[in-house]
């Protein structure tokens, strides 16, 4: 029996639950000893020109070993003369957000450092910040001059086509905020690094030490063999940590240049301000069908708001113009994107990036259509699914979905969850004037994960004289568990145990070829490359077992149940792993193998929400969570499972709590955890997750992603419940996150307005 599929306790926990992680601020190494700080004086402006910086003060505070400025920054590549919106390392002549990093201090204790940076006095001469996308959108106050405009990138139709809307019988339009988010990882980012001779390594928390290497290689403007990137144990990444920003970078630059090691841990404040925000979406939509139900015509027009660099804002709104279709068969989809420049944090990769924005939307406008034609929301998602026997199904956007059956996972979502029962105790509370609200959301979901399947992954995987295996990944545990599921793997082929397996990651002298954890790809690419591997070890060992065994390669098996191998049908007589690997000898039992997907994978599932709505105080309660997340075949339902908690954790955040806010001026306002209501346990039911696995034909194992689904579904479903909690007082929508104050608001104007129409 394979160990795949089964619920194996994960290797990682016995050590993270006891003696703890190591991350990268928790490295006690020789080669850190009495290293200095790093502490980054930053922009307390939103916009603002530098007139002047005197370091003089903070030079001689106790414990300072240097401060640098921009100007110091002599020896790395100057920014591409032809791009005129490119990131500096240290702002020179223009801060453009709060945050920014205008200088850095290096002192002895970290102490020091907080107390330098203040003495570092920098003369600002402010100008007009813009934070409102729209705003931006106008170019009246431009963020970059030399660009002549704040919109770096436009993609879709000038004009729109009206004619399909106009031939519907029922049109619902809206303007939806896909209001910004900090991606708040538990261990905030830290870098250290050291020099030896003419390299320097970099210790960091990051989801891909490869494209690390290279962003502090460019960054330095030297060969990547000069620069080694090892990741310690990641505490959280949610996309965030899709390499580092050039506070890691400014890390390994001042090793260097003092020949000293250094390290850098951010502050909480400086995490949420300063590290890339998520989401950040101003979406106008519309949706026309049928009054029985048949959507016709979709359109979305959005804006990104991707802050006051472009960074990764242009690729955010192709995924969310990709997958704007969702789930439905709809005849015409309309897409425009917009990507604009705000004076605020720059906006980048969060748990699903790009992709959560399309569903949200679209599932919280098939419920407005669903509301204005008086049909149950389940009954239209139903009438509109792209169904099963038109896979693999090309969608008006080019997506090629490969494999999905969603009114299934529909179904056994309002089953699971009793939904007529639920519509019925919803009834009865309403009627009974009872002031706690039911509100019952639904979401049905499709995402895209491994879109960049083209990079692929790397693997090897080599047997040793001892029986053992060690795998080496370009793929990178940032906590899902890697370790186990690459061994799962391993012993599924070759039937050598979990505990004689070993998984290397996160080290470019080990690993110099890798791509890395981000778009819920791993286990569909880099696991697949391990998968392959062990394949071609099995190739290989079969032609050493049947020389050992005397037979015919064809007539030798490998019992995976004892891994040895033995002529078919003669037991008795068997060669080991360790036998094998000995008579390998000089090239041993090793395969590479870099596994590259035709395609990528498309994930689906519906989530089901019921909340309870205080009316008198206009506060939420997530009271149950049911979901279906069908991303094929599971390797290990425990980590399965796990990723779907912190999945539905985190969308269930952005739907009733949290929100990174600035005010006019471009001050952040939520900079703490007092005001950015980050999610806790304690607001949470256990879920409710149901099994389902349709597998794709992508790969061999069947795999698709499942680290950002959960994501996907659980803010729509949560934002839907919220309104249908109200929607017979004629709430029509709340913006999220759904505070207390906002559905107070919404509750009392809708009675407001009921009152002025009864008078
Ligand atoms: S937001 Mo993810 O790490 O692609």
């Amino acid at each position: 029996m394979s160990v795949l599929g089964t619920r194996v306790v994960r290797i990682e926990d016995p050590r993270l639950l006891t003696r703890g992680a190591t991350y990268t601020d928790d490295l006690r190494i020789p080669e850190l000893a009495g290293a200095a700080f790093v502490t980054y004086v930053r922009s307390p402006l939103a916009h603002a020109r530098i007139t002047g910086i005197d370091v003089s003060a903070a030079a001689e505070a106790p414990g300072v070993v240097a401060v640098y400025t921009a100007n110091d920054l002599d020896d790395v590549p100057p920014p591409p003369a032809d791009n005129p919106l490119a990131e500096p390392l240290l702002a020179r002549d223009v801060v453009r957000y709060v945050g920014e990093p205008v200088a850095m201090v290096i002192t002895e204790t970290r102490a020091q450092g907080e107390d330098a940076v203040e003495l570092v006095a920098v003369d600002y001469e402010p100008l007009d910040a813009v934070v409102d996308v729209e705003e931006a959108a106008k170019d009246e106050k431009l963020i970059f001059p030399a660009a002549g405009s704040n919109v770096v990138s436009t993609n879709g139709p000038e004009e729109f086509d009206d004619a399909p809307f106009a031939e519907c019988e029922v049109v619902v339009e809206h303007t939806f905020r896909n209001q910004r988010v900090a991606p708040a990882p538990m261990e905030v980012r830290s870098a250290a690094a050291a020099v030896t001779g003419d390299r320097v390594t970099v210790w960091s928390s990051n989801q891909n030490a490869q494209t690390t290497r290279a962003i502090i290689a460019g960054g330095l403007g030297v060969e990547p063999d000069k620069v080694r990137v090892i990741t310690p144990d990641v505490g959280g990444g949610f996309g965030a940590k899709i390499g580092v920003d050039r506070d890691t970078v400014l890390v390994a630059w001042a090793a260097r240049r003092l020949g000293r090691a250094v390290r850098w841990t951010e502050t909480r404040t400086e995490s949420l301000t300063s590290m890339q925000h998520g989401r950040a979406q101003l979406h106008k939509v519309k949706l026309g069908g049928t009054r029985d139900g048949r959507l016709l015509a979709y359109r979305i027009d959005f804006m990104q708001d991707a802050g006051a660099y472009p960074r990764v804002g242009p690729l955010l709104a192709t995924f969310t113009s990709l997958m704007a279709p969702a789930v439905y068969q709809i005849p015409t989809v309309q897409v425009r994107s917009r990507v604009v420049l705000t004076n605020t944090a720059p906006v980048g990769a969060y748990r699903g990036a790009g992709r959560p924005e399309a569903t949200a939307t679209m599932e919280r406008l098939v419920d407005m259509f669903a509301d204005e034609i008086g049909m149950d929301p389940a009954e239209v998602r139903r009438r509109n699914f792209i169904p099963p026997d038109r896979f693999p199904y090309t969608t008006t956007t080019g997506m090629q979905y490969d494999s999905g059956e969603y009114a299934k996972a529909l179904d056994k979502v309002l089953e699971a969850a009793g939904y007529a029962d639920l519509r019925a105790e919803q009834e009865r509370r309403r009627a009974a004037g009872d002031p706690m609200l039911l509100g019952i959301g639904i979401a049905s979901y499709v995402e895209v994960t491994a879109l960049d399947h083209a990079g692929g992954e790397t693997g090897r995987v080599v047997v040793g004289p001892d029986g053992s295996a060690t795998v080496y990944t370009g793929s990178h545990s940032q906590g899902q568990g890697h370790a186990t599921s690459w061994a799962m793997i391993v012993q599924d082929q070759l039937g050598i145990p979990m505990d004689k397996v070993t998984v290397v990651h996160g080290d470019t002298d080990q690993i110099p070829v890798g791509v890395g954890t981000y778009a819920s790809r791993s286990l569909q690419i880099g696991g697949m490359a391990v998968h392959e591997c062990a394949v071609k070890i099995k190739d290989q060992a079969r032609e050493l077992a049947a020389r050992e065994l005397e037979a015919d390669p064809a007539d030798v098996v490998l019992d995976t149940s004892i891994g040895a191998w033995h002529v078919q049908g003669v037991p008795g007589t068997t060669v080991t792993w360790a036998r094998l690997a000995e008579i390998a000898g000089e090239q041993g039992l090793t395969a590479d193998v870099h596994f590259k997907p035709s395609r990528p994978t498309f994930p689906f599932g519906t989530h089901l929400a019921v909340v309870e709505v205080d009316s008198e105080t206009g506060r939420v309660r997530l009271v149950r969570h049911v979901s279906v997340d069908d991303a094929g075949p599971l390797l290990n339902p425990i980590i399965a499972e796990g990723q779907r908690h912190g999945g539905i954790a985190q969308g269930v955040a952005q739907a009733l709590y949290e929100e990174m806010a600035y005010d006019a001026e471009g001050n952040p306002v939520t900079a703490t955890f007092a005001d950015y209501s980050i999610i806790s346990a304690a607001e949470l039911p256990s879920f409710e997750l149901l099994t389902m696995e349709t597998p794709t034909d992508v790969n061999a194992l069947g795999v698709k992603g499942i680290g950002e689904a959960g994501t996907i579904g659980a803010t729509p479903a949560v934002q839907n419940a919220v309104v249908d909690a109200l929607s017979h007082l004629g709430v029509r929508h709340i913006e999220m996150p759904a505070t207390p104050e906002r559905v107070w608001n919404a509750i009392n104007e809708a009675r407001g307005s009921e009152k002025r129409a009864a008078q």
